[in-house]
């Protein structure tokens, strides 16, 4: 028998990509809500909500443990992107809540930013280009020659998944060699493991982090790493601000403890830091890794299709870890 989809509510609570809103109101009952306050759960969604689509980013409140528990008929999140630090998964699963994200749909999407970010903080593309712009290049003559060079880098990534090993894909194409350090190796993978991420930064001059967000990289990147990556070093991070000691990140550039970094991501997003935009040592991008319509628009699309499969196939197309045991009530 086919699903009734139409009837099923589905909640949004807070902002979502225009095309996620659409095609959810097209295909479910659609309610919208502007926070994940439980307050604000009155007592229609706590008896109707079977599903909630959500995007926990520019400093919208997580879906925390309160939310979950003030919904006792969800079944199934759908998470706007591949991280999904603004979930509480553990608390999900445990209450037999699937949590779905939005992996491969994006992966070589933000692989690309990242080597333009590489690129931009190595060869100061971005500063040279407002030199041109301010007329400096025909009255006080050519850009000064770049400190540093991509040439002759040796490229650490932490967090070797589906995104670490599409940059390393790349890096590889430039001649450059690759280590990096993850929980585990990754079967198969050629490259040097390192089991701590102090040894990676002192074998390498680049760290790139793509690691995920959580307790368990909370401040990863901290003063020492820093310093191991040592006065050549360039550090990028495209994955979670969360992951880095961003006070450590500003000391180090300010003290030349490190050579340069390239940031697409900060902390408390949208809010950076004046200490980091007055360091010209910084490059920095206002979390651009998958911004572009045709990538968002797939994130999207495959935010809808685990709505659309759960409730009609009975399982999620892209669930998490955390909740890959939950199967449909
Ligand atoms: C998005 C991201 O910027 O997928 C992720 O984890 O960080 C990005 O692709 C974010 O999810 C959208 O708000």
């Amino acid at each position: 028998m086919a699903a009734d989809l139409a009837s099923i509510t589905v909640l949004v609570p807070g902002k979502l990509h225009p095309r996620s809103v659409r095609r959810i109101g097209e295909t479910f009952r659609m309610v919208q809500l502007e926070t994940t306050d439980p307050a604000k759960v009155t007592a229609a969604l706590r008896e109707s909500v079977r599903g909630v689509a959500v995007s926990p980013a520019l400093g919208f409140s997580a879906v925390g443990p309160a939310f979950l528990d003030a919904l006792p008929n969800l079944e199934i999140v759908a998470n706007f992107g591949v991280g999904y630090d603004g979930v509480d998964a553990v608390h999900a699963g445990k209450s037999g809540i699937a949590v779905s994200n939005t992996p491969d749909v994006l992966t070589e999407e933000v692989a690309d930013t990242t080597i333009g970010l590489l690129l931009n903080t190595v060869r100061e593309l971005s500063r040279a280009e407002q030199y041109l712009r301010a007329g400096r290049w025909a009255s006080e003559g050519a850009y000064p020659l770049t400190a540093a060079s991509l040439r002759g880098r040796k490229v650490g990534i932490f967090g070797m998944g589906r995104i670490g090993q599409a940059i390393a894909r790349r890096l590889v194409a430039f001649g450059l060699p690759i280590a990096y350090h993850n929980r585990r190796p990754v079967e198969g993978l050629g490259y040097d493991y390192y089991p701590t991420l102090e040894g990676l930064a002192t074998a390498v001059d680049t760290l790139i982090s793509v690691a995920p967000g959580g307790a368990a990289t909370e401040k990863a990147v901290d003063a020492r790493i820093l310093a191991a990556l040592g006065a050549n070093g360039v550090f990028v991070n495209i994955g979670r601000g969360s992951t880095v000691d961003e006070q450590a990140v500003i000391g180090a550039l300010a003290n030349k403890t490190i050579l340069a970094a390239g940031l697409d991501v900060f902390v408390d997003e949208p809010r950076v830091p004046q200490a980091l935009i007055d360091l010209p040592n910084a490059t920095l991008l206002p979390h651009v890794g998958s911004a572009s319509m045709a990538t968002r628009d797939a994130m999207a699309d495959l935010v809808v299709d685990n709505l659309i499969s759960w409730f009609r196939d009975g399982h999620a197309l892209t669930p998490v870890a955390e909740t890959a045991h939950v199967k449909p009530r």
